[in-house]
């Protein structure tokens, strides 16, 4: 597609800078990502973090990989970063002592776990020890502030790195507000999450960073975008639906309205 998504761009239009480096828990280069699809190793369950299952990887997208707990649905896939803690080499769980667990929702009957995991390990290909890599350090202080923008997970479609903003800073805590989706997909999460990274990410990792959404919130910022007309042309150029006015969007998705005529109750 011709019209990508440019930071540098969309920072000048915007009139804002993007959060440092030092700010996150992420790498300053992101780390290599060796994995192949069909390794195995092992992972916390999402859903029951005390657990240390085994993992297949699904796919790999950028410095992240797509993972399914053997025994588990297709459901249930998350993402995990290669230096993310959550994941290790298999038999990493059995040399500090601990026992491999069945997945939150394993499939099979609970007494079958023990020849599941004899069979799922049989022939399996482990991922070597040295693909994985080093969690990097918290940052100090929660540095982040109201108006930085960076590249944050859309945690309702966990595949998707998507454009985002601080809108607010509370103790170790920051507000993650995606631009253009007016409030529907923020959250809250720890300033060392491993869900948020610094402006460019993507472009250093090969993922494909989501261009904003059409949805302009209604915001002092957004006011001023709207001011004036040449920024507003530029900025719709950017959005996935092209003929799509960004001001005429304001307060509701297109197509979602009440149809004229009928009165609002
Ligand atoms: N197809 C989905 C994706 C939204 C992604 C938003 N990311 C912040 C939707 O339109 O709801």
């Amino acid at each position: 597609n011709s019209e990508q998504f440019n930071w540098d761009d969309y920072l000048k239009e915007t009139e804002s800078v993007a959060a440092p480096l030092h700010c996150f828990r992420q790498s300053r280069s992101p780390p290599t990502n060796d994995f192949k699809v069909g390794m195995k190793l092992e992972a916390h369950d999402p859903r029951n973090v005390t657990s240390v299952c085994i993992a297949t990887v699904i796919g790999i997208t950028g410095a992240r990989l797509r993972l399914r707990l053997d025994g588990s649905d297709n459901k249930n896939d998350f993402w995990r970063l290669v230096d993310s803690s959550d994941i290790q080499p298999i038999g990493t769980c059995e040399k500090k002592g601990g026992m491999l667990q069945p997945p939150l929702g394993f499939q099979m009957n609970a007494s079958s776990w023990p020849m599941f995991l004899l069979r799922t390990l049989n022939g399996a290909e482990m991922a070597p020890a040295a693909f994985f890599k080093k969690e990097p350090p918290k940052p100090v202080t929660n540095c982040f502030k109201v108006g930085m923008k960076l590249e944050a997970i859309d945690r309702k479609n966990p595949y998707l790195i998507c454009p985002a903003t601080i809108g607010d800073v509370k103790g170790d805590e920051v507000f993650v507000t995606f631009d253009g989706w007016r409030g529907a997909f923020d959250y809250w999460c720890r300033c060392d999450s491993r869900d948020i990274f610094p402006v460019g990410w993507c472009s250093l990792t090969g993922d494909a960073l989501q261009p904003p959404g059409n949805n302009v919130a209604i915001t002092k910022s957004s006011a001023k975008i709207q001011s004036s007309p040449s920024k507003v042309t530029r900025r719709s150029m950017q959005s996935p639906q092209k003929s799509a006015p960004v001001p005429a969007q304001r307060g509701r998705k297109p197509g979602r309205g009440k149809p004229p005529g009928q009165s609002a109750v």
